[in-house]
């Protein structure tokens, strides 16, 4: 019997989940799934955190906590934010069980009984300071392949090329800062080269996979594979379990895969019968399908089915890998460690879980990198959902109740734009179907709004407001329509908004057991019971706040740049004083600059100030401000500048510094 196993990339336990997470493999997994279940298919949606790994000891070396304290957090919050966005999986597991060890250490030993693992001695760089390797993330540079400064010791995020450490240019240690040394270590290597031709022939039989994804492999094998280290010199993973190993761990991306096979047996569990993730996980008829990112391409189409294919047991290789493009945020890359993200549960202070569905659904980085930004939010919930599916609700709704009690007839004869409103939604459903079966969830959105917008033009052109008073049965012609539609609409959208749909349905007293069957019957009548409206409008403010939130947080996590020290004598060589705006006038053809005339104390000067952005000439003058007075004078557009008005900057906006009393002219500022 044929059955679907769908998996999310295990996401990092060192942080919370944030919208890319969401729009990179969570919410695509999460709506194929719900679309399998609209179709009757078996599937089961499996998960969880990734808790090995350098970003996860490094953090927690940050905050000075356990590692285990660490991902147990970032697990528990994940789960909820999931649960929240109506992210159902059947299991949400972590990779710090014992469970997981164990099966780890057990896909290691077979493959070093198959012959595929060789034990090497190698060159790493090491701290010297902290006396420690320093494998991964633990060390960053200048990636050799595209000069990005921000690679780390493991891949670089700029161009995705995975990097042997020791290749960095100008490396630096991520824990002291400083360029490390090299050092001989001994690890134990996958040897890649040998499953090439083996994965050449596999990867041949995957013409159907997504574009993207096939040229990324294509690129890696032409530049032909190398023997990958699979062990660390760190003290959190998965022990390695030989006797000649002590104090080394395997390398998270060996075991993070593995986590999707243990998560699976723990669901088994979970059900009661534990050997149930066999039915999945040895069966050939199985469909192993991964959702994941791009960058994570290499680790599930090269290295995960080579390790797969030489276990004791027979596991199913991976039928299909959708992996996405990236999520970038209000026109720039998101990134966790500059704040430029949105949180999931920072979102879900302010918004529904299931309107950021729709949205990253919408504008999902299927084929290239997508933008986020907070007016298409907007947008997409006033316009589609808002304008164009609740107007459709509300409109039939109302008029049912108004003229009919709520009862709308079925309607066996049709006229001929009756009819053709029926055709289009028909038509359309089977590309809506089309487009779920290939995980192109873009295009199934809009062909469902577009059922929407083409109901509400049936009932403008059919004015049942005007037929209603001559010809009831035409009104309820249209409202009939318009009824079906709306039911084929409640259940192609369940995949994207499950309980807004559901919501629907119950307005229409229709089966909350939603049902792709159930799409398309015409041979009903509906009873409209309770309505409200479905959406509401998202206003300017309430955009302009997430905006003013996602810069704030920014500012807060930028590193302030600081000069080198200086002595108290340096300081004393400044002479500043009050000095009292006396004039003050615009500088013909400049932007910036106004040009004042100070008292400084019974002598006055002349000032150029660049401030004129922020103050008009005349709100400046009799004001007390701090200047600097002794500054060399310097001709700036024809004037000369004998002075210096002190000022500080916010957000492009400059400030003048006042005295907090009235003070003479002239005092001195120490
Ligand atoms: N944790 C990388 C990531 O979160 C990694 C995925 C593992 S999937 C088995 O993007
Ligand atoms: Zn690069």
């Amino acid at each position: 019997m044929e059955r679907i196993l769908v998996t999310s990339a295990l996401t990092y336990a060192n942080g919370p989940l944030h919208i890319g997470h969401v729009a990179g493999s969570y919410l695509n997994a999460d709506i194929f799934v719900r679309y399998c279940k609209l179709k009757g298919k078996d599937v089961i949606y499996i998960g969880g955190t990734d808790d090995h790994g350098a970003p996860i000891s490094i953090k927690a070396e940050e905050e000075g906590i356990s590692p285990q304290e660490l991902v147990a957090r970032y697990n528990k919050s994940m789960k909820e934010d999931l649960k929240k966005l109506s992210i159902e999986l059947d299991n949400f597991s972590s990779t710090s069980t014992s469970e997981h060890n164990k099966l780890s250490q057990d896909f290691f030993l077979n493959l070093m009984d198959a012959g595929y693992i060789n034990q090497k001695t190698s060159k790493q760089f090491y701290d010297k300071k902290h006396k420690r390797f320093l494998p991964d993330r633990y060390i960053e540079g200048i990636c050799p392949y595209c000069k990005s400064p921000e690679a780390r010791g493991d891949q670089c995020d700029s161009c995705g090329k995975l990097i042997d450490a020791v290749n960095l240019i100008e490396p630096r240690s991520k824990i002291s800062g400083e360029t490390p040394v090299i050092k001989e270590t001994t690890h134990w290597y996958l040897n890649l080269p040998k499953f090439e031709p083996e994965l050449r022939k596999w990867l041949e039989t995957k013409k159907y996979w997504k574009d993207n994804v096939r040229n990324f492999i294509l690129s890696w094998l032409d530049e032909g594979l190398i023997e990958r280290a699979i062990t660390r010199d760190i003290d959190w993973g998965v022990p390695v379990p030989l006797e000649n190993a002590k104090g080394k761990v395997l390398y998270v991306w060996f075991d993070a895969p593995i986590g999707y096979i243990s998560s699976t047996k723990e669901w088994a569990k979970r059900q009661g019968k534990p050997d149930l993730w066999k039915e999945y996980w040895l069966n050939p008829e199985t469909k192993l399908i991964h959702f994941l990112g791009k960058d994570n391409i290499p680790f599930h189409t090269i290295i995960w089915p080579a390790v797969l294919s030489k276990q004791k047991d027979k596991y199913v290789l991976p039928y299909d890998v959708p992996a996405n493009e990236f999520l970038n945020l209000e026109g720039q890359k998101m990134s966790t460690s500059r704040s430029w993200t949105v949180w999931v549960e920072d979102y879900l202070k302010y918004f529904e879980g299931e309107l950021l569905r729709y949205v990253l659904a919408a504008n999902a980085p299927e084929t290239k990198d997508s933008d986020f930004t907070w007016k298409d939010f907007q947008n997409k919930i006033n316009n589609d959902l808002n304008n164009v599916l609740g107007n459709l609700a509300n409109r039939t709704f109302i008029f049912a109740k108004k003229y009919f009690d709520g009862k709308i007839e079925e309607e066996l004869e049709l006229s001929e734009s009756s009819q053709m409103a029926l055709r289009i939604c028909k038509d359309t459903l089977s590309d809506v179907e089309n487009s779920f079966n290939t995980y192109q969830v873009r295009k199934a959105v809009k062909s469902i709004i577009d059922i929407a917008r083409s109901g509400n033009k049936y009932f403008d052109e059919t004015k049942p407001w005007k037929e209603i008073k001559t010809n009831k049965q035409k009104a309820n012609e249209t409202l009939y329509v318009c009824a079906e539609l709306l039911n084929a609409i409640s259940i192609a959208l369940y995949p994207i908004l499950p309980d807004k749909m559901l919501e629907l349905r119950k307005m229409m007293n229709l089966s909350g057991k939603f049902c792709w069957k159930d799409i398309w019957d015409l041979q009903r009548r509906f009873i409209i019971g309770e309505v409200s409206p479905l959406f509401k409008k998202i206003e300017d403010a309430e955009i302009e706040k997430q905006l003013e939130l996602l810069k704030a947080t920014r500012k807060g996590k930028e590193k302030m740049e600081h000069k080198s020290e200086i002595t108290f004598d340096d300081f004393e060589k400044l002479e500043m004083r009050i000095g009292k705006i006396l004039e003050a006038e615009n500088i013909p053809k400049s932007k910036k600059l106004l040009k004042l005339k100070v008292d400084i104390g019974g002598e006055e000067r002349s000032v150029v100030a660049g401030i004129s952005e922020s103050y008009e000439p005349k709100e400046l003058i009799g004001k007390k401000v701090a200047m600097l007075i002794n500054l060399n004078p310097r001709k700036v557009m024809g004037v000369e500048s004998q002075a210096m008005i002190l000022a500080a900057e916010d957000e492009g906006e400059l400030v003048i510094l006042v005295p907090e009393k009235d003070i003479k002219e002239g005092s001195e500022i120490s």
